[in-house]
């Protein structure tokens, strides 16, 4: 499912989308070697893996880390909802192994949000200083996730709804069809906004859950005051350089991601 007319509507309408084989059983091995090297505990003690801001995180971890970064599999879905300018605003890595729990339904933006001062059942609009999109989560799965193992579920379309989610459904999840569990086998993307109401599904396969975030927002937001690191050693593409740059205003004190600066040329590295 590569054709961009298709994935703009999908995104638009779910507020999330999946896309299967975006990388080849080679580099999904490939991943997994550089990650079993770094001979991490198991989960559920490092359930969390490779996170930042605090260094690089998993960048560190090897150049196919970093090459994730601007995959052209992902690209121009970002630049449909992040437009020209945005940045890697933070990571982090997911492992679960059987009888993991879930973790709670959420939202970091719109209605369900629990800063937004939202009411049960009273009609929510967004005020002016609230954000209401432009962050979205790009995860790349090396291990097969779906229903019957668990992994990423959320609400279609919440991330449109202008009610907050009602306490019932976000506590009861499995007694609600709105919830889904995307099929997302190991090789595939799952995208999605993080103003879609979402969360962990229970994992209930026998093999771990192996899954690296990456989490983008247009270039004059970021969710906090850390950056993340470039990683030390790996040579960056200008894109990826122009990623980890601190948040600034798109196009005026922050630069197209889909221009090459004229003054880098090939293997130059880019001021900051
Ligand atoms: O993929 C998942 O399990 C959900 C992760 C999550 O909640 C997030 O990245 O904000
Ligand atoms: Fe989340």
């Amino acid at each position: 499912m590569d054709d961009l007319e298709i994935q703009k509507y999908l995104f638009d309408l779910q507020g999330y989308l999946v896309i299967e084989n975006a990388l080849s059983s080679d580099e999904v091995a490939e991943l997994n070697e550089l990650f079993d090297a770094q001979q991490l505990p198991p989960p559920p003690e490092s359930a969390r893996f490779g996170s930042a801001p605090d260094g690089s995180g998993f960048l560190d971890y090897g150049k196919p880390y970093c090459d994730l970064l601007d995959h052209e599999s992902v690209m121009p879905v970002l630049r449909f909802r992040l437009g020209d300018a945005f940045r890697l605003d933070r990571l982090y890595g997911i492992q679960q192994e059987k009888g993991m729990k879930r973790g709670h339904l959420h939202s970091d933006y719109g209605a369900s949000v629990h800063t937004s001062g939202a009411q049960p059942g009273v009609f929510h609009h967004p005020r002016m200083h609230e954000i209401v999109e432009g962050f979205v989560v790009v995860s790349w799965n090396l291990a097969d996730t779906g229903p019957e193992h668990g992994g990423f579920c959320c609400i279609p379309g919440s991330h449109k709804s202008n009610y907050k989610i009602p306490e019932t459904i976000k506590d009861n999840i499995d007694d609600w069809p709105q919830i889904v569990h995307p099929e997302a086998p190991a090789g595939s993307v799952i995208l999605f906004t993080e103003a879609l109401t979402h969360g962990t599904y229970d994992w209930n396969a026998d093999h771990h859950r192996r899954s690296l975030l990456y989490k983008y927002c247009v270039a004059h937001t970021a969710w906090k005051a850390d950056r993340v690191d470039p990683p030390e050693g790996i040579d960056l593409t200008w894109r990826q350089e122009i990623l980890f740059r601190p948040p600034g205003d798109p196009l005026r004190y922050f630069p197209s991601l889909f221009e090459e600066p004229e003054e880098v040329g090939a293997g130059e590295r880019v001021k900051g």
